[in-house]
This record gives C-alpha cells, sequence and structure tokens, in this order.
C-alpha cells in the first residue's frame, strides 16, 4: 500500500511529506493506522544529526495512537479495529530483562530497532525501491506504519487518540520517573530542570504522590505559569541567579533536594542536577538525551557522600502493561494532559510543530491526520 508520511531526508533539514510504499505486517507484525501524534523533543534530537544512532531517510515520530488495520500471522493479543499506542519500549514478557523485573528495557526488539528495521532485518518503508528506515521502532510520522505485537498497547476504544498519543512518550516518562524510577515519597522536597513537555509532567507527578516542594529551573520564563498550574511551589530562572545556581537551590530546598530531575539533555545541567541533591540521600534523575560525544562529570565525592545519580527511559513503565492504566488515569480525570498540548495541527503542517518547539512556543503539538 501508500502512505503519507513526513520523511527525515537529511540532518537538519525540514521534514518531506510525501507519498511512500508501505509493505503489509509479516509474521508476528501489525498494521496501525496512525490517527495522532505529538512532537517530541527526542525527535527533533534526531532529526538535529546529534543522535548517534540517527539514519536517513527514515520516518520519525514515537507518539502516536491510532487503530489496528491488519495483523500478520501468529498475532494473537490485537485484531483488527483495536484501538493501540505504539511503544518504542515494548513489552515481549518472555525476555530476561522483562522476566528480571529489575528493568522495563525489553531486550527483544532493540538491536534491530536501533538499525532502522523490524526484527526480520528489513524495512517495511521505501520510496521508488529504496529503503526508509523505521525510528524508534515506531515511525509515527507516516499516516500507516507497521510495528511488531509486542510493541503495541491495547487501549480503550473511548479515549481521545488526540489527547491519548501522548502517553505514548511524554506523559509516561515525566510521570513514570517520578513513580517508577525516583519512587518519590509524600513530603519530599525536589527541583526539576526543563519545564517543556516532559518537565511538566515530571511535576505532575510529584504533585500526585504528594511532595511538599517542587522547584523548577527553566530559562523561559514563558513556563512558569503552566508549571504553578502544574503544582511547581517555587520557580527559578538561572539567568536571573546572581552567584552559582546550585548553592542557591541547595539553600532553597532547605539543605538539598531529595530528588531533582533533568528533562533537557544537557550535561551541565545533568551536573548541577545531581550536585543541588541532598548530601547522604539525594536521587537525581536523568531522563534528558544527550547528543553524541557528550558525557557527564561531577567530583565522586559527591557519590562518596550519598548522592544517587540514575536515569531512566519511559519512565521505567512496562508500555503494554503500564499505558492502559495511564490512559484510564487520563479518562477518569486523574492526570492533566489537555493543558499540555498547546498546539494541534494538521500532518501538512508538521514542520511547523517543530519550529514550535525551537522557539519554545509549544508545550506539546500533536499532529492529527
Ligand atoms: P522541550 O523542548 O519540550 O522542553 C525542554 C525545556 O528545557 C524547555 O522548557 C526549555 O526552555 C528548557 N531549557 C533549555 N535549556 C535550558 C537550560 N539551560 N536551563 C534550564 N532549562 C532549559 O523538550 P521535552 O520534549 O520536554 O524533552 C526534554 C528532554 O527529555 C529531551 O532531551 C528529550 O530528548 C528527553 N526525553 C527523554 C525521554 C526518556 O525516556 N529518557 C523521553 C522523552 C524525552
Ligand atoms: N539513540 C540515542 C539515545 C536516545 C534515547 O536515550 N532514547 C530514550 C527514549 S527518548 C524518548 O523521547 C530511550 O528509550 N533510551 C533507551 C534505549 O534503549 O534507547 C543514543 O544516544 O544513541
Ligand atoms: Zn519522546
Amino acid at each position: 500500500m501508500q502512505t503519507r508520511a513526513a520523511v527525515a531526508r537529511a540532518a537538519g533539514a525540514p521534514l518531506s511529506l510525501e507519498t511512500v510504499d508501505l509493505e503489509g505486517p509479516r509474521e508476528g507484525e501489525v498494521l496501525v493506522e496512525i490517527k495522532a501524534t505529538g512532537i517530541c523533543h527526542t525527535d527533533e534530537f534526531t532529526l538535529s544529526g546529534a543522535d548517534p544512532e540517527g539514519i536517513f531517510p527514515s520516518i520519525l515520530g514515537h507518539e502516536g495512537a491510532g487503530v489496528v488495520v491488519d495483523v500478520g500471522r501468529n498475532v494473537t493479543s490485537l485484531k483488527k479495529g483495536d484501538h493501540v499506542i505504539p511503544l518504542y519500549t515494548p513489552e515481549c514478557r518472555q525476555c530476561e530483562y522483562c522476566l528480571s523485573r529489575k528493568t522495563n528495557l525489553c531486550i527483544t526488539l532493540r538491536a534491530t530497532q536501533g538499525r532502522g528495521v523490524m526484527p526480520d532485518g528489513s524495512s517495511r518503508f521505501s520510496c521508488d525501491g529504496a529503503p526508509i528506515y523505521h525510528y524508534m521502532g515506531t515511525s509515527t510520522f507516516s499516516n500507516f506504519t507497521v510495528l511488531p505485537e509486542i510493541a503495541l498497547a491495547k487501549i480503550r476504544p473511548d479515549a481521545p487518540f488526540d489527547k491519548v498519543c501522548y502517553i505514548g512518550c511524554g506523559v509516561t516518562t515525566g510521570i513514570g520517573a517520578v513513580i517508577n524510577t525516583a519512587k518519590v515519597e509524600a513530603g519530599a522536597r525536589a527541583v526539576v530542570f526543563g519545564l517543556g513537555g516532559i518537565g511538566l509532567n515530571v511535576i505532575q507527578g510529584l504533585r500526585m504522590v504528594g511532595a511538599e516542594q517542587i522547584v523548577g529551573v527553566d530559562i523561559n520564563p514563558g513556563r512558569r505559569e503552566m508549571a504553578e498550574k502544574f503544582g511547581m511551589t517555587d520557580f527559578v530562572n538561572p539567568k536571573e541567579v546572581e552567584g552559582d545556581l546550585v548553592p542557591y537551590l541547595v539553600n532553597l530546598t532547605k539543605g538539598g533536594a531529595d530528588y531533582s530531575f533533568e528533562c533537557v539533555g544537557n550535561p551541565t545541567l545533568m551536573r548541577q542536577a545531581l550536585e543541588c541533591a541532598h548530601r547522604g540521600w539525594g536521587k537525581s534523575v536523568i531522563i534528558g538525551v544527550a547528543g553524541a560525544g557528550q558525557e557527564i562529570s561531577t567530583r565522586p565525592f559527591q557519590l562518596v557522600t550519598g548522592r544517587v545519580w540514575m536515569g531512566t527511559a519511559f519512565g521505567g513503565a512496562r508500555g503494554r502493561t503500564d499505558v492502559p492504566r495511564i490512559v484510564d488515569w487520563y479518562m477518569d480525570g486523574r492526570i492533566n494532559i489537555d493543558d499540555l498540548i498547546t498546539h494541534v495541527l494538521p500532518f501538512e503542517r508538521i514542520n511547523d510543530g517543530f519550529e514550535l518547539m525551537r522557539r519554545g512556543e509549544s508545550i506539546r503539538t500533536v499532529v492529527t491526520y
């Protein structure tokens, strides 16, 4: 079949809106019609050329929701008409990682996914006979896409695609980082670096678990109002702080943060986030994705004296199990997604969505097909 898709042809270039060829699902695979997709900063990161795994040409996008159109042989858990959210972190429930119960990082698809191909080593997308590569195993910037069955969460049919697509990355990553990774307890003091599509969901998660102090750090003063609505108690614009930011944050949190979260992808901020954590017990969680060649550093003494540095992918969520639950939370009014979706654009304007993000004007743009 053919499908409309936004193709990343070269690093730094706008996405190219094209009609491409898409092969049907093979064994264990599912054809999905994507109804809506968010634009996450990670898509921009890869499009910019900073991703060591970035491949061109490819079809980006990993924050989608849609409907099953066709299933390949031996697909047992999904059928035509099911509503689904694609998972860049699959859940096979059989591999060493899934069975360990210690991580959400299912290993089954990781190698082929990182090479932009399906588990059998080939791409389903092509143009004039030349392959176009998949991205994060999801490629939601295509109206139709093919995924392995284990990379799809089945969700309730009454959930709106143009809202719950955000659960495919940002919502789950932010809230999950608080609940699954850091395991924040009521009464905690926390510092969140970066108040965009991820950081605001971290704040939402912190409020859910009853954190006492939620400090938000961002160089964009326009983020303040939304962050306060979601539970931020103190706003810090580093550009307005005289002297070093770390002692300022330690003082503000009365000795250091019990938990800090880096939601930007900047190694300098990762260090500041670690060093503003409380001596003896502060945990600092890296969520942001840093570019090729970048490294983190700190004095080992920071860890010797009890701070813990950790990271999270997809908020530690096991997608097929946890995503349908988070959709329920949204449908029950327990989490706020609507206010974070500041822009909805037709597919044809997907490049405008990237511009809004680069200019810091949007929290999340959702593109509908
Ligand atoms: P975003 O563009 O919506 O938000 C980034 C925010 O950081 C913006 O508000 C911006 O003003 C702020 N910022 C930029 N530079 C800053 C600085 N020097 N100091 C303070 N604030 C600064 O991006 P997003 O979609 O929220 O993604 C954030 C990061 O999280 C990205 O690196 C993305 O790749 C990563 N991410 C990781 C995961 C994961 O599973 N680990 C999942 C999703 C996104
Ligand atoms: N390809 C990059 C790493 C990108 C990365 O860390 N991705 C996160 C999800 S970001 C979603 O917006 C992730 O899931 N990481 C775990 C994994 O296995 O990819 C690089 O540096 O090579
Ligand atoms: Zn993402």
